[in-house]
């Protein structure tokens, strides 16, 4: 197939899913296009089947706000044309959903028929697309999708609630590659962040105030008072200073490694004995999924899709959002020297049912499924 994907080229997860899908169907031979405003970050290697197409937004004077969304529908119907795709599959809807929706219309001008699956990560949904500035654009250009998917069961349900689908939506979720995601050995480095044996403590995420990074290092303070244990931070975004504040008022800097945006989160999730994610929302999780194909057991809040990946008291624990002292009480426990291993071992078991090669052939069968229908 030719396909083209349109996704917001960073490190947040639909980008990562994007990009990392298209890497593998070009592994499977298919020919995949980004079109997006700048090279994917994870876009990292050389492939025949893969390329890359600039979305450039010219500026003017008058624009307040430069119409990414219409040089983006721009360059959709050039790339559809000349490649002659197959399927565009455009991730995230705002504004992806609807910018594909207008390519589309001036394809047909062209006596074009392009297929449009919209794959919803989350916010989308949840956050930023109910939010009545966006939300009839949303359900318009759901609606008007030849497919939707939703990366969990939870955010298939949210969509149904919020807005007015009449589509049905498939649920595809999350995936991993287990080759660059596996626990490495990295016993020099473990030595130099915990040369004490400390237990060692992980979250990563955009620190935007919905991954409520307050309690993770609430969670930790209380923690490292019971079992000796240092906390590694990876990512960056708007609550870091304030969370940098926070470390100082309860004088654990000195236990706290803010690590900022990396590549190699793999490297570091290797040393890891606890990955915690006490999301206010969380579509999927793709945080923890990493964690948990590096042997990494999850305490994580129940919001949204993470109980359909974090299993109860097997993989790690869910407690409600914001329950911090619950959090506290299972940490403890998985963090025991007799639990540790099981809690590890079913994690990395848990991690293998996402593993690529099973979702990928899902995201396939479903492409064909779209075309066939035109
Ligand atoms: O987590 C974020 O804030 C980034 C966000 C995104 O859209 O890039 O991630 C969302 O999509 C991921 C991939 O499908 C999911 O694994 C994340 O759970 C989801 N984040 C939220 O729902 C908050």
């Amino acid at each position: 197939m030719r396909i083209g994907i349109v996704c917001y080229p960073t490190f947040g997860g639909s980008g990562v899913v994007a990009t990392e899908l298209g890497k593998a169907l070009a592994l499977k031979g298919h020919q995949v296009h980004f079109i997006t405003y700048s090279q994917p970050a994870r876009l990292d290697f050389f492939n025949q089947n893969l390329f890359y197409h600039e979305v450039f937004v010219p500026t003017y004077p008058l624009f307040q706000y430069a119409p990414y969304e219409l040089a983006l529908s721009s360059k959709m119907v050039d790339i559809v044309k000349f490649e002659k795709l197959d399927v565009l599959h455009v991730h995230y809807a705002i504004p992806h959903a609807s910018a594909a929706y207008m390519a589309k219309q001036i394809l047909k001008t062209h006596g074009v028929n392009i297929p449009v699956i919209t794959t919803l990560h989350g916010t989308d949904i949840t956050l930023v697309g109910k939010d009545p500035s966006f939300e009839p654009v949303v359900t318009f250009s759901i609606n008007q999708s030849d497919g939707v998917t939703a990366v969990s069961s939870s955010l298939r349900e949210e969509t149904y609630e919020y807005f007015q689908i009449e589509k049905d939506i498939k649920v595809i979720p999350n995936f991993i590659n287990l080759e660059k995601f596996k626990r490495q050995k990295k016993e020099h480095f473990r030595m130099a962040i915990s040369p004490n044996n400390e237990k060692l403590l992980v979250h990563t995420s955009n620190f935007r105030s919905v991954k409520r990074v307050e309690d993770v290092i609430r969670i930790f303070a209380q923690v490292r008072r019971q079992i000796p244990s240092k906390l590694l931070l990876v990512g960056d975004g708007p609550d870091r200073p304030r969370m940098e504040k926070l470390c100082r008022e309860l004088d654990i800097c000195n236990d706290v490694r803010f690590l900022g945006k990396m590549e190699a989160v793999e490297e570091v999730l290797s040393i890891a004995d606890l990955f915690l994610m006490p999301s206010e929302k969380e579509s999927f999780g793709l945080a923890a999924l990493e964690a948990m194909a590096c042997e990494v057991p999850v305490i994580s809040s129940n919001a949204g899709g993470i109980p359909e990946l974090n299993i109860d008291g097997v993989t790690g624990y869910t407690s409600a959002v914001g329950d911090v002292e619950d959090m506290v009480k299972k940490a403890l426990i998985i963090l025991k020297d007799e639990n540790l291993p099981t809690f590890k071992a079913n994690a990395l078991a848990r991690a293998k049912e996402f593993d690529v090669d099973t979702i990928l052939p899902q995201y396939e069968k479903y492409y064909q499924s779209i075309i066939d229908e035109q």
